[in-house]
């Protein structure tokens, strides 16, 4: 029997585009220009030859599979999320909901014991050495991309979002998401696994190996991603849209679900400390692009965005008057 299409990767509510491929291995310059483009366009690119190590990738999934097979009471054990932790089908605290089980972690080594509290499995100490490795290759790639970056926007201290990120409190996170495969009706193509939205943070590094992340562009139609084993997704988040004053700006995106294939995704996200002050870089406010959003720490925006719906702009409640 011939099934139809279901993919949410080739249905109806769906056009491709040419989303940037990245190559990290071509000459500095290049790859400089190429990034900082395809942040200005789409807010969005894939990256390959990421140097991040196979084995570290396969340990990550493998353990992230084996969670979400676990029991539904053994899940549970780790949750509700607060805002950490193990969470099904909501989203937040503010209603929204999604077909999809994940679970938050904190990813910065200072919070590492928080972490291992939060797996409430009995392997947890074991879990947490595997998110440790992964989120420090995270860490190094995303570094590495907000250099190249900071290269291409000319800024005197290329390194500053870096240092966000590599600060021993920064507020990264980890995300591990599995949208169980739908067995909806077979026309029912778009159901939502996880609504619409921007990330919050600087920079996200999304892995997936099967259909079902969609991007928007300028209000446009969703675009899908099309998945690559071998590359990594990469966001720009709300805070590295108020530091380059909205020349970058966030991605909208969403997960659509499979009707026939389980998915899973691994996300690291970049963020500053709680105390880092967020506020656009002079290289970035012109006169022909004045100054748009005020001064604000993380945490103030944390606190807004945890107010907020999922899919509502945060960014507009910090424009400069
Ligand atoms: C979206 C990006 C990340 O997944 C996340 C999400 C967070 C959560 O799941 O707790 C939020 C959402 C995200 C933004 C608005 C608030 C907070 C759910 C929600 C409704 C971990 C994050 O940092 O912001």
């Amino acid at each position: 029997m011939v099934m139809p299409s279901t993919d949410p990767a080739h249905n109806d509510c769906t056009r491709n585009t040419d989303i940037p491929v990245i190559d990290l291995n071509g000459s500095r310059h290049r790859v400089s220009e190429s990034i900082l483009k395809a942040c200005e366009e789409f807010g969005f690119f894939m990256v390959t030859n990421h140097g991040v190590a196979e084995n570290v990738i396969a340990r990550m999934e493998a353990t992230g599979s084996e969670f979400f097979s676990l029991p539904a009471s053994e899940k549970q054990r780790s949750g509700p999320p607060n805002p950490l932790g193990y969470g099904f089908r909501s989203i937040g605290s503010n209603g929204d909901t999604g077909e999809v089980e994940y679970l938050l972690l904190h990813a910065s080594p200072t919070y590492v014991s928080l972490r291992a509290k939060t797996i409430c499995k009995k392997d947890h100490l074991g879990f947490s050495c595997v998110v440790t490795e992964y989120v420090e290759s995270m860490r190094s790639l995303a570094c590495e991309i907000l250099e190249l970056l900071g290269e291409g926007l000319k800024l005197g201290d290329t390194e500053i979002f870096c240092k966000l990120l590599r600060d021993s409190k920064s507020d990264s996170l980890l995300r591990l998401n599995h949208y169980p495969a739908s067995y909806s009706s077979a026309r029912d193509d778009c159901r939502i696994g996880f609504g619409e939205h921007t990330d919050p943070q600087i920079l996200t590094l999304l892995r997936s190996t099967v259909g079902g992340l969609q991007i928007m562009k300028d209000g446009g139609p969703w675009v899908p991603v099309k998945p690559d084993p071998a590359a990594f997704c990469v966001h720009v988040g709300d805070a590295l849209q108020a530091m380059t004053n909205g020349r970058l700006a966030s991605v909208r995106h969403r997960a659509v679900v499979n009707s026939y294939t389980q998915r899973m995704s691994v996300v690291y996200f970049g963020a500053p400390p709680p105390h880092a002050s967020i506020s656009p870089l002079s290289e970035t406010v012109t006169p022909e692009n004045p100054r748009r959003y005020k001064s604000f720490t993380w945490g103030e925006y944390k606190k807004a965005m945890y107010s907020l719906r999922l899919g509502q702009n945060r960014l507009d409640h910090f424009l400069s008057s």
